[in-house]
């Protein structure tokens, strides 16, 4: 639905040679309006891709970073400074090098949800695609330390049948889905599979016909003939799936799993940032270096 501001933002994005990407947990009309959405992890390669000079990245600061790391020769913007996320500021590097002590000879994986000072700490990256995965490529007999989400963690372990020393961390988003909301939406459509993020309590994993990430998520439902599905995820990604899959049918797991720093994410503050170039995200580049190590492996790990 084009308007005065939708206008504007494309006007200012030609002058800037901008890209404009979107998380799939951002508002629908940011995805509306961005170039690519999707996951951090592809959203940070399409950055790096980009011949565009200006990266307007519509998502929270760990992905901006990550984008930064990932293309340190490009102005990455961030449309509103304050859309942080509470799991990545679960654990300090103070904490990490404490617990490191206390396992010298452990591998440290961490999730992409993290603080780019955390990356830099770490051994292996991995996202939700990709953890199993990550995580199988380590020899059996040596220690894991996985930071910080301790429900992705404790997904991996159960994949693997190993034990994985695990950080407390969450993110309190997936933390709101109970198994009595996934009870109430499977008594009001018996029909629906239910579909869940990993970051969900362990509890509502149990009761997930599949678990994926949100790019899994996507896939999943679009491949499976089933017409409904609940969705156990932020509930940004359900615009996604109704735009992707007209004749199905999706009802989100929790009324109450939306992000609220995803949110922040505006039409109007995506046009400001483009007008002033404001809101860069800077990497010092000896941290920069570190970060991109662990992601580099990971993506050796996974072929990627
Ligand atoms: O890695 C991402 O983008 C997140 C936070 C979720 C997902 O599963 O894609
Ligand atoms: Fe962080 Fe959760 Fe929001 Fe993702 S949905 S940005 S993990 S708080």
């Amino acid at each position: 639905m084009p308007s005065e501001l939708t206008d504007r933002i494309n006007q200012l994005k030609t002058e800037r040679k901008a890209v404009i990407l979107a998380h799939n947990y951002t508002r629908g009309e940011v995805q509306d309006i961005a170039d690519y959405v999707g996951d951090s992890l592809g959203l940070s390669q399409t950055a790096a891709s980009t011949d565009a000079e200006v990266i307007v990245f519509c998502g929270v600061h760990f992905m901006a970073e990550t984008a930064a790391i990932l293309s340190p020769d490009k102005r990455v913007i961030m449309p509103d400074h304050h859309a942080g996320c509470p799991m990545a500021d679960m654990v300090t590097p103070r904490e990490l090098a404490e617990l490191k002590k206390q396992h010298p000879e452990a591998i440290v994986v961490t999730y992409v949800n993290s603080t780019v000072e955390i990356k830099a700490m770490t051994d292996l990256c991995c996202t939700s695609a990709n953890a199993v995965e990550v995580v199988r490529a380590i020899p059996d007999n040596q220690e894991v330390i996985f930071v910080p989400d301790r429900n992705l963690g404790s997904y991996v372990a159960t994949q693997l049948g190993r034990k994985l020393i695990l950080w407390n961390g969450f993110c309190p988003t997936h933390e709101r889905i109970f198994p009595e909301h996934v009870e109430l939406e499977k008594e009001k459509h018996p029909e629906a599979l239910f579909v869940a993020h990993p970051e969900c309590r362990p509890a509502v994993l149990e009761m997930a016909d599949h678990i994926a990430s949100t790019t899994g998520i996507l896939r999943y439902c679009h491949e499976n003939p089933a017409t409904e599905f609940i969705i156990g995820t932020e509930i940004g990604l359900l615009h996604r799936l109704r735009i992707e899959n007209p004749g199905k049918k999706f009802y989100p797991a929790s009324p109450v799993s939306d992000c609220p720093n995803m949110k922040l994410i505006t039409l109007e503050k995506i046009a400001w940032c483009l007008e002033d170039l404001s809101g860069e995200i800077k990497v010092p580049e000896e941290t920069a270096r570190a970060a991109r190590r662990p992601i580099e492996r990971m993506l050796e790990v996974t072929g990627a």
